[in-house]
Order: structure tokens, then sequence, then C-alpha cells
């Protein structure tokens, strides 16, 4: 096996104002075949909104190997009777050579190039909680040297910066973040920074 050859990966995560645990839930695989990351938020605060996010995880979890479609309907199937979750998942596959993301609800996912070619997701609206629903997932050829970053609906626009998506060093992503962005979070807030190289 070859983990972590293909993607580097840097987390910035911190929870609302005055809570302890972080309602948003991630988590990111790399295989020989594919890289999967995905950020789900629980709507509303507390245990059950964490169960959600939680529930939505475990699933991407134990079937990195479905595509974004599947992974968006089966997700949505368990959270029948649950508090409803929004989610994020990208997927990229190494042998196809294709990026696929999907979002339902706000998160939000962008790309851009080493030659400036960015590509923005539209998210598909509302929220995972069981009901029959449509949507759409955005695939595009994969190409070397690609920044995405995903991030959960904690951050604010105006901390998005034209340095996070130009910038080689995912750490180095994430650490300005943190440096540079409010310190009191209104929301749980995740950042994501990935590169496929
Ligand atoms: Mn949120």
């Amino acid at each position: 096996m070859n983990f972590g050859k293909r993607v580097e990966v840097s987390v910035f995560q911190k929870p609302k104002k005055g809570n302890y645990e972080c309602g948003d839930s991630y988590f990111y695989t790399e295989t020989d075949n594919e890289f999967v990351c995905a950020i789900a938020d629980g709507l509303g605060s507390g245990e059950f909104a964490k169960e959600s996010s939680q529930i939505v995880i475990d699933i991407i979890k134990s079937n990195i190997h479905a595509t974004v479609e599947q992974l968006v309907k089966v997700c949505n199937s368990q959270l029948q009777g649950k508090r409803g979750a929004v989610l994020g998942i990208l997927k990229l596959d190494f042998n196809a050579k294709t990026s696929s993301f999907s979002s339902i609800g706000n998160i939000g996912i962008m790309s851009i190039t080493d030659n400036q070619e960015k590509k923005r997701n539209i998210p598909n609206s509302g929220y995972l909680a069981g009901f029959h629903r449509t949507f759409k997932v955005m695939k595009h050829q994969l190409e070397p040297n690609t920044n995405f970053i995903m991030f959960s609906d904690g951050v604010m626009d105006k901390e998005l910066s034209q340095y996070f998506f130009t910038n080689k060093s995912m750490e180095s992503i994430t650490k300005t973040y943190e440096q540079t962005s409010e310190k009191v979070r209104v929301d749980d807030t995740t950042l994501i920074a990935m590169r496929y190289v």
C-alpha cells in the first residue's frame, strides 16, 4: 500500500464560541486508487447534531470505493428519522483521472490549478434527512498540481483569501487561516486544504 503519497492534506478546525466539542465531522483517506474527503455538519447543535454528522462520516469511512452519487444516497437514507445534516464530498480517482464533488447544503468546495483555472461548486440546496431528493455531482478531469479547499459554513466568505489557492503548502494555508481569521467563531469551523501533486 502506498498511503498519502499523492495528496497532501492539512486541516484547521475550531468549535463555535462556548462549545467544547465541534459539531462538524470530517474524514479523509487515500488508497492506491483514490482519495476521498468529506465534511458533515449536523443541523442545530449539541449531541443530535453530532450524531447525524457522525453517521454520515461513518458511512463514508466504510464505503470509500463507492461513487459520490452512491454515498450521498446512502447517507441520506440513513438519516431518516434523525436530525438532518449538510454534507460535502470530494473524490479523486487516480486511475480514471477524475475529480467528483457534490455538496448538499452549505459546504463549500473550490479547486484551483497552478495555471489559475478555478472552479467553485454550486451547492445543492437543503440538507440530508431521509427524503428523496435530486442532486448534482460535478465531475472534472483531474489535473496534477491542483489545490482543493473544502470548508463548512463556519468559514466566512471574507476570510477566503486568494492566497489559499495559490500557495503550494497545505500547512501554510491552514496556518495562515488560523492567524488571519476571527478568533471567536460564531459557528463550528472546518477548513481542509488538499493538494494533488
Ligand atoms: Mn455550521
